[in-house]
């Protein structure tokens, strides 16, 4: 054992004292000191070790492997400034850099598509409005016809937040943009052309076509003599602008409380062109809006006499308006931050062109 030990010490002091650089240093570290290395191995064998060599042997291997790690060391260090000495003797010529193609951003699509959507209602006279992300039961519920126990309230559960000055349950992330509804009649009176494009937030069962956070756009339109035509007539020009020409609309009764009557606004799926698949839930359809007149109780809310002024209101989801323009079969991939995806659909570009479609006649609102 002795006599393995001092010809280990002769071979690897030769080895360390020979290598060129750190990479054959780190090889002849791991030699000696690795999981499977000589040091290991040898001291593996001690058992075997006569009783009465023990004594001698323990402390001469202990003395040689700090020997070893010892040199290493220096010689690591030795390594180090001869080439820091090198950098400061030799001379550099810079080259200069590649030229690469500069990485450009871009906007998100659904924000493109909502910045598109604000500039076709601009040009029907609508006024952008915004309203709270965290908002009172009041204008999210209540003021919508919507009390306490009222079923609809579990079709958009949400969650509520605690504060100094609110009591519980009073405070929560709001569930649509409706909440703007009552707080744009009360702000602004009649007539009224108001619309609000922002965040929702919803307990969901997610999926292909559902967000826990999702955006909304909505519009609210109170005048004399407005009706269900003119609601239309809007579905029609949105969709339309957004999604192309032949674009196939449809409105069915559906029941919103703070509306009367009540419309779901869907666009033909265009994954399936109407024979149903998993994206439009084997319907052949996309709901994209819910709509309708809105309920004299909830202009009375707003201070408008229902007995002179009628309205209607219409707020459509961007995501689902995107995920036809842009033939996106998971709504989910929009906040997934997977920027290979969204460059992808960037690329896609098919911006929306109101020059294309047709000019409003007249005042036709
Ligand atoms: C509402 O939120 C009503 N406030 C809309 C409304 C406004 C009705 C004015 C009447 C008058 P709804 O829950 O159906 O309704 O949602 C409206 C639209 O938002 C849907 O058609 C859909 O396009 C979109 N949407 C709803 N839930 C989600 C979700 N979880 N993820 C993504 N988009 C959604």
């Amino acid at each position: 054992m002795e006599q393995k030990l001092s010809q280990i010490q002769k071979d690897y002091l030769k080895k360390i004292q020979s290598a060129p650089n750190l990479k054959v240093l780190d090889e002849i570290f791991l030699e000696l000191f690795g999981k499977n290395g000589v040091v290991n191995k040898l001291s593996e064998e001690f058992p075997k070790v006569p009783k009465e060599e023990r004594p001698k042997v323990g402390p001469l291997f202990n003395r040689i492997k700090k020997e070893l790690e010892a040199v290493i060391a220096d010689k690591r260090t030795a390594i180090r400034e001869e080439g820091y000495k090198k950098l400061e003797t030799e001379k550099f010529v810079l080259q200069p850099g590649r030229l690469q193609a500069k990485r450009q951003g871009h906007l998100h699509p659904v924000t493109k598509l909502e910045q598109e959507t604000i500039e076709l209602f601009k040009r029907l006279g609508f006024q952008q409005f915004s309203a709270p992300h965290i908002d009172t039961d009041e204008y999210n519920f209540e003021l919508l016809n919507i009390p306490k126990g009222h079923p609809a309230r579990d079709l958009w559960d949400t969650l509520y937040i605690d504060y100094p000055g609110y009591a519980p349950g009073k405070l929560l992330l709001r569930t649509h943009t409706s909440n703007a509804q009552v707080r744009s009649m009360r702000e602004f009176g009649t007539p009224l052309r108001m619309m609000i494009i922002d965040r929702c937030f919803r307990y969901e069962n997610l999926d292909a076509r559902h967000e826990h956070t999702l955006e909304q756009f909505e519009i609210v339109y109170v005048d004399k003599g407005v009706s269900m035509a003119n609601l239309q007539y809007l579905s029609e020009y949105f969709l339309k602008a957004v999604l192309g020409k032949n674009t196939k609309v449809r409105m069915r009764p559906k029941y919103y409380p703070f509306v009367e009557p009540g419309a779901g606004v869907d666009g033909q799926c265009l994954f399936c062109e109407g024979k149903g698949c998993k994206v439009c839930g084997w319907t052949g359809w996309l709901e994209l809006a819910g709509a309708g007149m809105i309920h004299p109780q909830v202009l009375k809310n707003g201070g408008i006499d229902p007995n002179e002024y009628s309205g209607i209101a219409w707020g459509f989801g961007p995501e689902r308006m995107a995920m036809l323009k842009y033939g996106i079969e998971d709504i989910r991939i929009f906040k997934s931050g997977n920027l290979k995806a969204l460059n992808k659909i960037h690329e896609r570009k098919k911006p929306i062109s109101p020059a294309k479609i047709a000019e409003p006649e007249g005042d036709v609102l």
